[in-house]
């Protein structure tokens, strides 16, 4: 028999991205927030004895929908072959969800109505009358909750059925589709008032009591760099010790075993393993545990709700850059990795608007970035002082930011206001949040792996050919190539050998500090100590700064690059952002100087 294709639609952030996981099993990205699935995502799965291709659609608002995540869904409801349809609606907002349902049925393609978040509804005394609404509209009609497993089998079973009586049925364009408002509005109705009861005044929940102070206009923001500082107290706290261990264990297993073993191997080949490759690759290992613990943080964040309310928060203040409150949680959806903020711009309808978005995203200060900073606080400031030199580096990086965006918010135009509905708080499950950092972490390792392996290879022969010469000193490649480019950074306080680490930097922020421990020469637990002896803390923040400023890595501007889809943007953007960083460090470098 052949495959079938199945696709999840609905309204954004109803929990079709959770069905889907739950359905094959997949690890796709869930948040409660509006617009977290901008991509088509498939998985394949087995119902009955017939192979399925699950398909996960970002939200649709309606079917007239107009943003680029909006038309990515449309344009595959459109043109691609699908056997039936999964409609997933919010339980608890039935009453403006049910149209929607009715508008997907007009395209006349078999349907299986998923009324999921069933948990809320109950809560909510919100009474749904399956049966008479399987009745009246002729599907099977599942009531679930798909972020406990309630229910998934009768999805499952309601599949296999509809699949075992598919009979292909003609489709109805989608412009046909969209010309029947009107009946649908009152389709809707009759059948809500048939089906469905909710309570007359909802009763005041505790969304709404802790909103009272996370949404005040300056309580508000007080409590945002509150929740901040806490969200990278956490890291220090947990990630940092580990860290260490880590480095310690590392080092161990290099003297003890790695060192006795490689003995009898010819100089340069033993040099290349220990030196280069152990020693660059098991740095950037040791932050293993940091990425783990912050992407865990990160993903209760977005679990919780809150970015919608940070959104709300910010929205006054952004649309004086040109941008609404939507722009501000890509920049801090960009701390954990640049690459899915400028795709999540998708949901940011005007398009130079979105440009403007993805112009101020490469300053957000990504993850790898944070490696960098934590290594470098860690190595020169006091451990009381640490913190905050962090802390100011975000700073620094949304103020850059907003300065960035103010500069070129007059190509916007006309602005439309932000109208996004707030979600209740949800609290994330461990079981989740488990998948989702183990998710991210492998990503972190298939992503920046192979870089950070070539990254680390290649510095190694710069630093030690021509065989024979001091490593990394003025004679050997990297002090040949770092005295070309030493006119650009010595202003800037950043010396030869940083500047190389610099250069590999570009390609990726992961591999910097391999890099590093490759050119000083120092193991996984040394580095800090030997960056302690050859910097001042001018340099170090010169340093730093540079790092947070410039542009973050390829992945990045390949992104920029497809989504723009205007190299002339691409170019610019990196250009500015190269000036910026250039500026920034000389005048912060020249500065201190004078202290
Ligand atoms: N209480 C409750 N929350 C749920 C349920 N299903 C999903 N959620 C939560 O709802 C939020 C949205 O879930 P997603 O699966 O990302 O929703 P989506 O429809 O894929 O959203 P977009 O991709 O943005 O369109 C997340 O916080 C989920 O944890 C449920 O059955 N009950
Ligand atoms: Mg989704």
């Amino acid at each position: 028999m052949s495959k079938a294709r199945i696709a999840l639609v609905g309204m954004p952030n109803t929990g079709k991205s959770t069905l889907f996981n739950r359905l094959s099993g997949a690890s796709a990205q869930v948040g409660n927030w509006p617009g977290m699935t901008v991509e088509l995502e498939s998985a394949r799965l087995l119902v009955g004895a017939r192979m399925v291709e699950l398909v996960d659609l970002p939200g649709l608002n309606n079917l007239h929908g107009f943003s680029e995540d909006e038309r990515i869904a449309r344009h595959f409801l459109e043109t691609q072959a699908i056997d039936a349809l999964i409609v997933v609606l919010n339980a608890t907002q039935i009453e403006r969800q049910l149209a929607f349902a009715l508008q997907i049925k007009r395209l006349g393609l078999p349907i299986i109505l998923v009324l999921n978040m069933a948990d809320e509804a109950i809560r909510r005394s919100v009474i749904i009358d399956r049966d008479a609404l399987e009745k009246a509209l002729g599907c099977p009609v599942c009531l679930i909750s798909a972020k406990y497993g309630h229910g998934i089998q009768g999805v499952r079973h309601a599949l296999e059925t509809l699949l075992h009586h598919n009979t292909t049925t003609p489709r109805t364009p989608l412009h046909q589709a969209l010309h029947e408002d009107d009946a649908i509005e009152a389709e809707s109705a009759a059948l809500l008032a048939h089906a469905v009861r909710s309570p007359q005044t909802p009763a005041a929940t505790w969304t709404d009591r802790i909103d009272n102070i996370l949404l005040h206009p300056w309580l508000g923001i007080v409590a945002f760099f509150v929740i901040l500082l806490g969200l990278f107290q956490i890291v220090y706290s947990v990630g940092a010790p580990l860290q260490e261990l880590l480095g310690e264990a590392l080092e161990a297993a290099k003297t003890q075993w790695l060192i006795p073993a490689a003995a009898h191997l010819p100089a340069p080949i033993a040099s290349f393993l220990l030196d280069g490759l152990f020693d660059g690759v098991g740095t950037v290992a040791t932050f293993l545990p940091i990425i783990l613990t912050f992407y865990l943080v990160m993903s209760a964040v977005e679990d919780s709700g809150y970015m919608a309310r940070a959104a709300f928060l910010m929205d006054a203040l952004m649309s004086r850059m040109g941008l609404d409150g939507r722009a501000f949680v890509m920049q801090i959806m960009g701390f954990g990795c640049n690459v899915p903020a400028i795709m999540g711009t998708r949901i940011l309808r005007n398009p130079l608007q979105r440009r403007l978005s993805m112009l101020i995203i490469p300053f957000s200060l990504c993850s790898a970035r944070l490696q960098v900073f934590l290594f470098f606080t860690t190595a020169i400031f006091s451990p009381q002082a640490a913190p905050w030199v962090l802390l100011s580096f975000y700073v620094l990086s949304f103020l850059v930011a907003f300065a960035s965006a103010w500069v070129w918010r007059g190509r916007v135009g006309e602005q439309e206001p932000l109208i996004m509905e707030l979600p209740p708080y949800r609290s994330p499950t461990f079981s989740y949040l488990a998948l989702q950092s183990l998710r991210e972490a492998g990503q972190f390792l298939r992503g920046a792996g192979g870089f950070i392996i070539a990254g680390v290879a290649i510095i190694w022969l710069l630093t030690h050919l021509p065989w024979g010469v001091e490593p990394a000193s003025a004679a050997s490649w990297a002090g040949q190539l770092a005295a070309i480019t030493t006119p650009i950074f010595a202003p800037l306080g950043i010396d030869t050998l940083l500047s190389i680490s610099l250069m590999f930097g570009f390609v990726a922020k992961e591999i910097v500090i391999g890099a590093l421990a490759v050119i000083y020469g120092a193991g996984p637990n040394e580095l800090t100590g030997v960056l302690a002896r050859s910097m001042d803390w001018r340099q170090a923040y010169s340093f730093m700064l540079f790092t947070l400023l410039y542009t973050p890595c390829l992945a990045t501007l390949a992104a920029i690059r497809r989504e723009s889809r205007s190299l002339r943007f691409t170019v610019a953007s990196t250009l500015w952002s190269l000036a910026i960083a250039w500026l920034a460090s000389f005048a912060f470098y020249q500065t201190a100087l004078l202290f």
